[in-house]
């Protein structure tokens, strides 16, 4: 009786003491995620697995709050968030990070990967680790490598079968030097432009065109202001789920592994997911209205002998080492 209650308000003292000394307790927090895609994305139900894992692996004391559409700013403004310590996350395609770093233009190639089995062993291997890992330079943790996709090129003027179709047209691209010389290399005339403002350029006809996997394509209702995509695969964009490494640096270890192990976690399945959304996209923008073109061996190879020069023209600027580096390891991969 009573020395058991004497016994018992011990271990509460004691509980308490270590609550309060030298960190023991962690805290609650919050973090915080932006993305430039809607709910509708298979990247946002990434988040969502993310935000499942973070919030039951914690049992609730980190709360995961996630913004879409652009509602924090575009990809490069969120960047600039992570690196100021102002957010926690974002998940931003491989291109505007050549930003801050133009060795990631690599990632940009045209025609760089050949499958997606083989960018997720080269993105997920040595190679892409030092990658995430160089990021930290930049003030920016690199979680994992995820998924945006194979790049299809849609337009309101022409059904595009050939690079000659290209010619002329207004493509709205991302904010990078690869995709932007690619497309003039093709005879077009591209703009960079935050993807928050896309939609609304194609409806006002400031833009013919854009690039982007059929998910968005589709998810994004672009085929109400397109009428043709073709689906020509001329960039695999990854996306990097990342941190900001200010706030990392603050969190306690187990945190830290939490995170990190969620968004790797979460990335396996976002891949899924889009890989799986993706199979219904090309049936769901022709039902919408649109005119998808499927193209053959010869006009998709017409696409790459067009644009081959491209990987020489950046080579000094990502650096030999690096385009060799990656190369090495696609053909390593595609062998088996
Ligand atoms: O959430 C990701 C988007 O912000 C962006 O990276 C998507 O591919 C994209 C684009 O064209 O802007």
């Amino acid at each position: 009786g009573k020395l058991m209650g004497v016994l018992l308000a011990g271990m509460v003292a004691v509980s308490l003491l270590a609550g309060c000394g030298g960190g023991a307790a962690p805290e609650k927090r919050t973090i915080k995620v932006g993305i430039g895609l809607n709910e509708q994305s298979p990247q946002y139900k990434g988040l969502e697995k993310f935000k499942e894992i973070v919030e039951r692996d914690s049992k609730g004391r980190i709360e995961v709050q996630l913004f879409a559409s652009s509602q924090l700013g575009d990809d490069t403004k969120m960047m600039t968030a992570l690196r100021a310590g102002t957010l926690e996350m974002t998940c931003p395609s491989t291109a505007p990070i050549s930003g801050l770093d133009k060795k990631w233009m690599v990632f940009d190639l045209p025609f760089l990967f050949p499958n997606e089995e083989v960018a997720d062993k080269v993105l997920d291997g040595p190679v892409g680790q030092k990658y995430l890992d160089s990021l930290s330079t930049q003030g920016i943790k690199g979680i994992a490598f995820w998924e945006n996709g194979y790049r299809q090129l849609t337009n309101s003027k022409v059904n595009v079968k050939t690079p000659a179709d290209v010619k002329g047209l207004k493509i709205r691209t991302m904010e990078n030097p690869v995709h932007l010389a690619t497309f003039r290399t093709l005879g077009a005339n591209p703009t960079p432009m935050p993807l928050g403002e896309l939609f609304t350029s194609m409806q006002q006809h400031i833009v013919d065109g854009q690039e982007n996997p059929l998910t968005t394509i589709y998810l994004q209702k672009y085929y109400e202001v397109q009428k043709y995509t073709s689906v020509t695969n001329h960039f695999y964009s990854p996306f990097v789920f990342m941190f900001s490494q200010k706030i990392w640096n603050t969190l306690p270890k187990e945190d830290q592994e939490l995170i990190a192990r969620a968004g790797k976690e979460a990335g396996i399945y976002q891949r899924k997911t889009n890989r799986e959304m993706m199979q219904e996209a090309s049936a769901s923008l022709e039902k919408a209205g649109m005119v998808v073109t499927r193209l053959t061996p010869e006009q998709a190879q017409a696409f790459v002998d067009a644009t081959k020069d491209i990987a020489g023209q950046f080579e000094a600027e990502i650096g030999k080492d690096n385009v060799q580096e990656v190369k090495a390891e696609i053909a390593k991969y595609s062998q088996k």
